[in-house]
């Protein structure tokens, strides 16, 4: 099916709607059943008001289909056809006379793709590759995110795999090779855990001069329940040689990346003796439904603790190495560059760095004065959260109420009940400390690609 935008201009006094048995038959003639006989699927009209012109927004197999339809128009005056596109088509494309990029894998359309974004409420960042993070009023409220509301991050296009013929396969150093099937994958022993994953660029555009990357805001996280089988049993079948020093996990999606000639899988590893991988899931489930497709279908890898680079999605491949892996996502992205002493220092990223996020009063909206409650979420890669401290103008810092028990590699809700005495701008700030004894910086240390922006995060807020 193609778009196209139709006008129609007709003379003043041949206008049909004189006739009120003449605007009943332009009327019924573009009820949806009457189109759907012609094969064509009406997306919106209007009459310009006293212009005796009128648009319509329709798909049609082809030109001459839609002409045939509109028939009754053309008697009455001149119709103009216009191929069209949807703006999600334009952004994908990146222009408004190009086609949407294709893959060579089978992959969601990303006009597709982005339009369901934006139905579920997603603030769009990036259209292709799709990039999306949650806004925050959406998180109130759930301990979970709902999954149409999870924020999406994606390198390349979105792959679809064939259910039926995918296998997820373990080679390297391992005793006995596997090669394992979506029904035996599901088939062992399953867990379920509620974990946060949280982009290593959350934050980012608020870094101060702004640093390479996606523009993101403090969306780009969010918590669910992960369903699956536990890594370590998936591992346990193959049997890991003793010399085997990572393991390296592979995404079936792939693309042309800066400064490598060849295009690359989008693949990380971790030190095989890494802890967070006792409890790291081959998720095939979240929040009790299939995975999606930008979610990782039909299979991902979680790993509760570090920042979701490492959670990679549509994963065909565990592989284990002696070598230090070297690919580009490992080693040419996701490293802290600081600049010290005039002195580049670089570290990888890792866990994801102690943060509180204030969900409520939301700050486009004026509060009024007396009482009233701050609430948030906050989360820590290292530990569990020990406490939040919540500071209202110049006050003291107060400790807010944990309302769920912390765990670690999910984030705790926290809320505070004070007062407000004084009308006018307040800014509210939140700090979270976890077990491990980290707390949060006022400004995190700038970096060149910024990752790991957990600056004590200021909401402005208006008492009227
Ligand atoms: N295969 C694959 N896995 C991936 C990515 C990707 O682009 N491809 N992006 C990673 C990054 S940087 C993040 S933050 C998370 C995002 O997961 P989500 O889109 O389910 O929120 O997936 C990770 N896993
Ligand atoms: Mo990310």
């Amino acid at each position: 099916m193609a778009r196209f935008v139709v006008r129609h201009v007709h003379p003043h006094e041949r206008c049909p709607a004189k006739d009120p048995s003449e605007g009943a038959k332009f009327i019924n003639h573009l009820s949806r059943g009457n189109a759907v006989r012609f094969g064509i699927q009406v997306h919106g009209e209007a009459v310009l008001k006293g212009e005796h012109t009128w648009y319509l927004i329709a798909e049609a197999a082809n030109e001459s289909h839609l002409r045939e339809f509109l028939a009754p128009f053309e008697e009455a005056g001149s119709v103009d056809i216009f191929p069209a596109s949807t703006s999600a088509g334009v952004a994908a494309g990146g222009s408004c006379g190009a086609e949407v990029p294709v893959s060579e894998l089978a992959a969601l359309d990303p006009e597709d793709a982005c339009k369901d974004a934006i139905e579920s409420g997603l603030v769009v960042r990036r259209v292709h590759p799709l990039n999306c993070e949650t806004s925050i009023p959406a998180l109130i409220g759930g301990v979970v995110t709902p999954n149409e509301r999870f924020y999406l991050r994606n390198h390349f296009h979105l792959p679809t795999l064939d259910p039926e013929t995918y296998r997820l396969s373990v080679t390297g150093l391992v005793e006995r090779e596997q090669s394992f099937s979506l029904r035996e994958l599901r088939a062992m022993r399953s867990q379920s855990r509620m974990i946060t994953l949280e982009c290593a660029g959350n934050g980012r555009s608020l870094f101060n001069p702004p640093a390479e990357g996606e523009k993101w805001n403090l969306g780009a996280v969010s918590t669910a329940e992960w369903t699956g089988v536990p890594l370590r049993e998936v591992l346990a079948h193959a049997s890991v040689l003793k010399h085997a020093r990572e393991v390296l996990f592979r995404g079936a999606d792939r693309g042309k990346v800066e400064g490598r000639a060849e295009p690359v899988h989008f693949e990380r590893s971790l030190r095989v003796d890494d802890p967070n991988l006792d409890d790291a899931l081959l998720a095939y489930a979240m929040n009790g439904e299939a995975l999606s497709v930008p979610h990782g279908f039909p299979l991902r890898l979680i790993v509760p603790g570090w920042y979701a680079v490492t959670s990679i999605k549509w994963l065909t491949e565990i592989v284990l190495i002696e070598e230090p892996f070297r690919g580009f996502f490992q080693a040419d992205r996701y490293h802290y560059e600081w600049n010290r002493e005039g002195r580049v220092v670089s570290e990888p990223v890792y866990l994801q760095k102690v943060r509180a996020l204030i969900t409520e009063p939301n700050l486009d909206q004026p509060v009024p004065c007396g009482d009233l409650t701050i609430r948030g979420v906050a989360w820590s890669g290292a530990a569990r959260i020990a406490q939040v401290e919540v500071c209202v103008g110049e006050g003291d810092w107060q400790a807010a109420r944990i309302v769920n028990e912390p765990s670690r590699g999910s984030w705790c809700w926290w809320e505070l009940i004070t007062r407000l005495d004084r009308r006018g701008s307040v800014t509210i700030r939140a700090r979270a400390t976890d077990l491990a004894g980290d707390t949060q910086p006022n400004q995190a240390e700038w970096n060149r690609l910024g990752y790991g922006n957990n600056s004590i995060q200021t909401v402005p807020i208006q008492v009227v």
